[in-house]
């Protein structure tokens, strides 16, 4: 997806020309792809833009480096307030996505991370639906991949780490090239893991079921925990239960969740229809009530937002 110009990016605690915001070719992440991201989103609301969740996604990002063995050299009020003052300065009142990046830079070459400099960037532009307008509205098809998710052992799947998203996008590129919008990635045991960007919902016999992000070795989606915390205000609690591929061949709803796809119905699953090929009343229901949410039309979770 092609991205929309704004005007600054922040970096290293400076507002730069987006045009200027540039690395070395010598960047040690670019060669072994060690540091970690955020996507996060920002909303118009009647009270003007705001972010949603802005502190999880920064406190997940700190995470992500404490894994990684990266010192970021900010803290965490000053990560927040830096995304705002980009969201700020662009102009973005109608919404946008922000990036955050902290990667290893210039100066040092070979494996050993721990000697290279530590630099953070925060891009933000607006980005329409990650999955399409007619995905949103109709529902995906998605493919059970041949790429399996890393072993936890292997690449820590709680860390949002740049470098493993290679196995994201081989899974994507397999999908979409075999005429699917999305992919579904099982785990080394063969339990439902998640999407390449997406955690995933099903609802089976009534019940709406999500695999537990750990043991499914996934990202803990800061839009799952949402959609849980939503679901569970509309009474209907959600299980955090193993899924196997059948479990999705055969449920009555199935949708997948993320900050950049937000929520999107699923409409088949390896060809096999998901109810009766629309998207389902649960679905419908929680899809609606997260948009009204992050747009700050639903005062009971205004703890999520974050004026800019
Ligand atoms: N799993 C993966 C692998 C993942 O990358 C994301 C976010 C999620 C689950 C959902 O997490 P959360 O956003 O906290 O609900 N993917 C981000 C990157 C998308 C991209 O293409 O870049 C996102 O949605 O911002």
């Amino acid at each position: 997806m092609a991205i929309p110009e704004t005007s600054k990016i922040w970096m290293d605690g400076k507002l730069v020309d987006w045009r200027d915001a540039t690395t070395h070719v010598l960047t040690h992440t670019l060669h072994y792809g060690t540091g970690a991201f955020e996507g996060i989103r920002a909303y118009p609301t009647p009270d003007g833009p705001a972010v949603f969740r802005l502190r999880d996604h920064m406190t997940r990002l700190l995470a992500s480096c404490k894994i990684l063995m990266i010192d970021v050299p900010y803290t965490l009020d000053e990560l927040c307030d830096a995304a705002k003052e980009v969201v700020r300065v662009n102009e973005l009142t109608e919404g946008c996505y922000i990036r955050p990046l902290v990667y290893l830079g210039y100066g040092e070459m070979g494996v050993n991370p721990l000697p290279a400099p530590v630099n953070v960037a925060i891009a933000a532009w607006p980005w329409g639906a990650y999955l399409g307008d007619e995905g949103v509205a109709q529902g995906v098809r998605m493919k059970i991949s041949s790429w399996v998710r890393h072993h936890p052992n292997a690449m820590p799947t709680a860390s949002k780490t740049i470098g493993g998203y290679v196995n994201s996008s081989l899974a994507k590129a397999e999908a979409i090239k075999a005429g699917y919008d999305e992919a579904i990635m099982l785990g080394h045991d063969g339990r439902i893991s998640e999407c390449t960007g997406e955690n995933l919902f099903i609802v089976r016999d009534g019940q709406l079921l999500t695999p537990p992000p750990s043991e499914a070795g996934a990202l803990r989606g800061i839009t799952q925990a949402s959609v849980a915390r939503l679901a569970a205000d509309l009474g209907h609690g959600v299980a955090y239960e193993t899924l196997r591929r059948d479990d999705l061949y055969l449920c009555e709803e199935a949708f997948l969740t993320g900050t950049a796809a937000e929520v999107v119905p699923i409409r088949s699953v390896d060809d096999r229809v998901v109810g009766d090929g629309t998207p389902g009343p649960l679905t419908r229901r929680l899809q609606a009530l997260y948009h009204r949410v992050v747009r700050g039309e639903e005062p009971a979770y205004e703890e999520w937002l974050d004026r800019v």
